[in-house]
C-alpha cells in the first residue's frame, strides 16, 4: 500500500479527510488515530481474507482458543510493529508534526481480563498468528473491561471502564453470522425410530453477535481471527416476558467482565456468560465445519478446541448436544470426537477458585446440557467402578456431580484429551495432590506447558531501546528466534556491552520517573534502585511481605543513626477485585507507607514508595523495561506460573523471588549466582499446610523488627487509617497467618540486603541482568504455543 513515509504521508493525509471530513490541520489526536487505524485494517483485509480461504481450501487443522478473557492491551503499536511499517509511519507523521505515540495514547486499552490468564491467551494470539499457525480466539465482547481503578485519599475507587466510547477500529461486526443461544425450558423427550430423541423447547433466545478482531503475525501474511460475541435481544421477543427487562437480561450477558479471576463467584449471571461463550462458539465452529465436510464425523481431525482453564468448560456438553441431538449420533461416536477435539489447561490450584455449580442454578437455565452432565458422570462412575470396585470413597471424590454440585474441573479433565499445568512447579502439584485422583486414572492426559510472553510487545515494542542494542550485538535473528537471545551471553561480561545496557536501563528509568512525576507529583531519584511489584493484589502474591520490609527500612534509618541504604524506589501497582477487602487494605496500607516515607525528610532522599494508578497492559509496557528489581514474592506453591517474572526478566531486572511457579524454571534457566531467592520451598509449605507446626507467633515474638512493624499496623503508627488494618494485623496473628509471611520475613530481608549488596557491584549486576536477557528466550509463548500445537492441538503452519 506505500512503501516509503511520502506514499504513506500521501495516504495518510487523503484518508483522514475521507474519514473524518475535515483537514488535517482541524484534525484532533483522535482523528488522527481512527485514520491510521483504519488504514492498518484495510492494509491487512487482503491478508485476512487470504488465510480464511487458505485455512478452507486446504481443510487444515485448526485450533479455537476459548477463554472468558483476552487482555489485548492496545493494538495499534503492535500491529504497526508486526506489519513492518512502524518506522515508515513515525517517520512520515514526524514530517506532518505528529508524535506516533501521542497518537497511541488515544487508544483504550482493551481490558478484556483480569491479570495473568487473560494476558497469556493474548501473547498466545500474538504467537499463533507469528507462527503461522491456524489458531483463532474466541471470547465475549465485554461492554465494559476491568474497571478503571481510582485511588482517593488511599483507598481504591472503581470505576466502569469505557473501552469502547470511542468505538473499536480493529473490530468488523458480522450480523449475518449471528448465533441463537438457548436459555431455560425445557426438554421434550420423545421416541423416534425406536430412538429417544431430545428437544429443547420454550427457551428464552439470546442472539450472539460477532466482532472478528484481526490477529496480525509478525512479518508474515498471516491474518488469524479472534471473535467476540456480543449478546443481544433475538428477532422473536419470548412472549411470556416485558420486552424491557429481556432486553435489559439479554445485554447483560456481555456488559461486565467479572471482576475476579481466584473467587469462584457462582452467580448466575456468571454461568451464562460461559454457556453464551461456548454455544456461540461452537455454534459456529460446527457450522463452518459443516459447510465445508457435509457432516461432524471428522471434526476432530479438523479442528482442535482449548479450554483456557474451567470457564469455557460447558464446551463438552454442548459439543456432544450437537452431535447427539443435531446430528443423531451414538453417545459413543460424539464421545470419541469431543474429546479428541477437546483439550484444557487448568491455570491455579487455589481452592477458592475452582469453579463448582449448584444444581439448583445449573439445572433449570440450561435444562438439556444438564441432562448430558449426568450422562457423563454416569458413564465415567460406572468406569470407575470398574476399575477401583467397592472404591466409593474415590468415586465419590471424582465424581462431576456430588453433593448438589457440578464439578467444573472434573468435567474438563474427563472430556477432554489433554490437561496441563503452565509451569513444571504447578503440574506436578496437579499430579500429586490436587488432581491426583484423576493422574492415577489417567495419567497419558497430563502434560506441562510452561507459559511464556509473547517477546514482541513485551521487548520489542515496550523497549526499543534495549531492542537495539540486542540487535546491534548480535544481529536480528532474535526477533523471529527469540531463543537465540542465548547469542547475548558471551557478552555479559563484556565492558562496553555493560555500559550500553546500563545506559539503556537508565534511559527507560528516566521515562518512567518521569512518569511518575506526572502521574504523581512525586520526584525519584534516577539513580535509585528500581524495585517493582506489578500484578494483582492477593494475599498469596503477599504484596504485604514488601510493605512489612519497607516499614522495617523505615523503623531502622529513622532510629539507628549510622544505618543508611542505597537509594530504592518501591513501585507497585495492583488491582484488588472489588469485594475483596483484605486486598484493599493492603492498598491503603501501601498508601499510608508511602505517605509516611516520602514526607520524611529523614529518609525520602533513600527511600522512596511510589502506587502506579490502574495498572494495565499500557502502564506494564513502561513499567517493565524500567526495572531493575522484579517482585516475585508468592508463597512457594501457590503461583501456578506468573508471566510478570518473565517479562521482566526480558527486560533485564533480576528476579528476587520465591522457589514458586515459573521461577523454579528461571532458576534452571539462569542459574542460582543470577537471582536473588529466598524463603519457604513448595514441599516445606504444603508439608505445613498438612501437618500443622507453623505458629505465627513465635516469629512475632523472637524477631524485634517483625514484633515492630506488625505492631504499627494497630498502634497508631499510621494515624490516618485508624483501625483499617486491623485484619491484616489478624491475619498474621490470631489467624496464624496462612501465607507465611513472617516466616519468610528475615530471609526477605537478608535476600533484600544482599539485593542491596550486589546492585552496587555494577559489573557483578550488569552481567547478570544481562544473563538473564539471554536465557529469557525460552520463555517467550513462541515456544510455548509451538509446544502446544506439536503436543496437544496438532496443527501446522499454512505458509
Ligand atoms: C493465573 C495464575 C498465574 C499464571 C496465569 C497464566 C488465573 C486463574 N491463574 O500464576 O495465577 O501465570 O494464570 O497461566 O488467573
Amino acid at each position: 500500500m506505500f512503501s516509503n513515509k511520502d506514499e504513506f504521508k500521501k495516504a495518510f493525509l487523503k484518508r483522514l479527510e475521507t474519514l473524518c471530513g475535515k483537514r488535517f490541520e482541524e484534525s484532533t489526536p483522535r482523528d488522527q488515530y481512527n485514520t491510521l487505524g483504519n488504514m492498518v485494517r484495510e492494509y491487512i483485509s487482503k491478508n485476512w481474507i487470504q488465510t480464511n480461504e487458505q485455512n478452507r481450501a486446504r481443510k487444515q487443522k485448526q485450533v479455537y482458543y476459548l477463554s472468558i478473557e483476552f487482555l489485548l492491551g492496545r493494538l495499534l503499536g503492535s500491529n504497526l510493529l508486526n506489519l513492518g511499517i512502524r518506522d515508515v509511519v513515525e517517520e512520515g507523521l514526524r514530517d506532518l508534526g505528529i508524535c506516533l505515540e501521542d497518537i497511541e495514547e488515544c487508544e483504550a486499552d482493551a481490558g478484556l481480563g483480569n491479570g495473568g490468564l487473560g494476558r497469556l491467551a493474548a501473547c498466545f494470539l500474538d504467537s499463533l498468528a507469528s507462527l503461522d499457525l491456524p489458531g483463532h480466539g474466541c471470547g465475549i465482547r465485554y461492554k465494559h473491561g476491568l474497571f478503571d481503578q481510582k485511588i482517593v485519599d488511599g483507598y481504591q475507587v472503581e470505576l466502569p471502564e469505557q473501552w469502547l466510547r470511542h468505538g473499536n477500529v480493529w473490530e468488523i461486526r458480522k450480523e449475518e453470522l449471528a448465533v441463537e443461544v438457548n436459555f431455560w425450558g425445557k426438554v421434550e423427550i420423545s421416541q423416534q425410530n425406536g430412538r429417544l430423541t431430545f428437544r429443547h423447547v420454550d427457551s428464552e433466545k439470546v442472539m450472539a453477535v460477532p466482532y472478528d478482531m484481526p490477529i496480525i503475525g509478525y512479518h508474515t501474511k498471516t491474518v488469524n481471527t479472534l471473535r467476540l460475541w456480543s449478546a443481544e435481544p433475538a428477532k422473536t421477543f419470548p412472549v411470556h416476558k416485558d420486552v424491557m427487562q429481556y432486553k435489559r437480561e439479554t445485554e447483560a450477558i456481555s456488559e461486565f467482565l467479572y471482576p475476579d479471576d481466584t473467587h469462584e463467584e457462582g452467580k448466575i449471571l456468571r454461568l451464562k456468560q460461559q454457556y453464551f461463550l461456548v454455544a456461540a462458539s461452537i455454534g459456529s465452529i460446527v457450522r463452518a465445519h459443516r459447510r465445508q465436510h457435509g457432516h461432524l464425523y471428522e471434526l476432530h481431525k479438523y479442528v482442535a478446541i482449548h479450554v483456557n482453564d474451567t470457564h469455557p468448560a460447558l464446551a463438552i456438553p454442548e459439543l456432544m448436544r450437537i452431535l447427539l441431538d443435531e446430528e443423531g449420533m451414538s453417545w459413543e461416536d460424539a464421545w470419541h470426537i469431543t474429546t479428541n477435539t477437546i483439550s484444557y489447561t487448568n491455570h491455579t490450584t487455589l481452592s477458592e477458585a475452582l469453579e463448582k455449580w449448584p444444581i439448583h442454578i445449573f439445572q433449570p437455565l440450561l435444562p438439556r446440557i444438564y441432562m448430558i452432565v449426568e450422562e457423563i458422570n454416569e458413564r465415567f462412575c460406572r468406569d470407575l467402578w470398574n476399575y477401583y470396585p467397592g472404591d466409593w470413597k474415590r468415586i465419590e471424590e471424582m465424581a462431576i456431580i456430588a453433593h448438589g454440585l457440578v464439578k467444573m474441573a472434573h468435567l474438563a479433565i474427563v472430556g477432554s484429551h489433554s490437561v496441563n499445568g503452565v509451569a513444571k512447579l504447578h503440574t506436578e502439584i496437579l499430579k500429586k495432590r490436587e488432581m491426583r485422583l484423576f493422574y492415577e486414572f489417567e495419567p497419558q492426559k497430563f502434560n506441562n506447558k510452561t507459559n511464556g510472553v509473547t517477546h514482541r510487545r513485551w521487548l520489542l515494542k515496550a523497549n526499543p531501546e534495549l531492542s537495539a542494542l540486542i540487535t546491534d550485538t548480535i544481529g536480528g535473528r532474535w526477533i523471529k528466534e527469540p531463543q537465540a537471545l542465548i547469542e547475548l551471553k558471551p557478552y555479559a561480561s563484556d565492558s562496553v556491552f555493560q555500559q550500553a545496557l546500563a545506559k539503556v536501563k537508565q534511559q527507560r528509568k528516566a521515562k518512567l520517573a518521569k512518569l511518575i512525576y506526572e502521574k504523581t507529583g512525586i520526584v525519584v531519584n534516577e539513580s535509585s534502585i528500581f524495585d517493582v511489584q506489578v500484578k494483582r493484589l492477593h494475599a498469596y502474591k503477599r504484596q504485604l511481605l514488601n510493605v512489612l520490609h519497607i516499614m522495617y527500612l523505615y523503623n531502622r534509618l529513622k532510629e539507628d543513626a549510622i544505618f543508611s541504604i542505597y537509594p530504592r524506589t518501591f513501585i507497585f501497582g495492583a488491582k484488588a477485585s472489588p469485594g475483596y477487602y483484605y486486598a484493599k487494605r493492603i492498598i491503603k496500607l501501601i498508601h499510608s507507607i508511602a505517605e509516611k516515607v516520602n514526607k520524611d525528610k529523614q529518609t525520602n532522599e533513600q527511600l522512596k514508595v511510589i502506587f502506579l494508578e490502574n495498572y494495565r497492559v499500557s502502564l506494564a509496557e513502561e513499567i517493565f523495561p524500567a526495572a531493575d528489581v522484579s517482585e516475585q514474592i508468592s508463597t512457594a506453591s501457590k503461583e501456578a506460573s506468573g508471566t510478570g517474572n518473565m517479562k521482566f526478566m526480558m527486560n533485564g531486572a533480576i528476579t528476587l523471588g520465591t522457589l514458586d511457579g515459573a521461577n523454579v524454571e528461571i532458576l534452571e534457566a539462569v542459574g542460582e549466582e543470577n537471582m536473588f531467592l529466598f524463603g519457604l520451598t513448595a514441599d516445606e509449605v504444603l508439608s505445613y499446610y498438612e501437618n500443622g507446626g507453623y505458629r505465627s507467633h513465635e516469629y512475632y515474638h523472637h524477631d524485634k523488627r517483625i514484633k515492630q512493624v506488625v505492631d504499627q499496623l494497630i498502634n497508631g503508627f499510621f494515624p490516618d487509617a485508624h483501625d483499617h488494618f486491623e485484619p491484616i494485623y489478624d491475619s498474621l496473628l490470631a489467624q496464624n497467618d496462612e501465607y507465611f509471611v513472617l516466616r519468610d520475613f528475615a530471609a526477605y530481608v537478608e535476600a533484600q540486603e544482599k539485593v542491596e549488596q550486589v546492585y552496587q557491584e555494577r559489573e557483578r549486576w550488569l552481567k547478570m541482568s544481562a544473563i538473564n536477557i539471554a536465557h529469557s528466550g525460552y520463555f517467550a509463548s513462541d515456544r510455548t504455543v509451538q509446544e502446544y500445537a506439536n503436543e496437544i492441538w496438532d496443527i501446522h503452519p499454512v505458509k
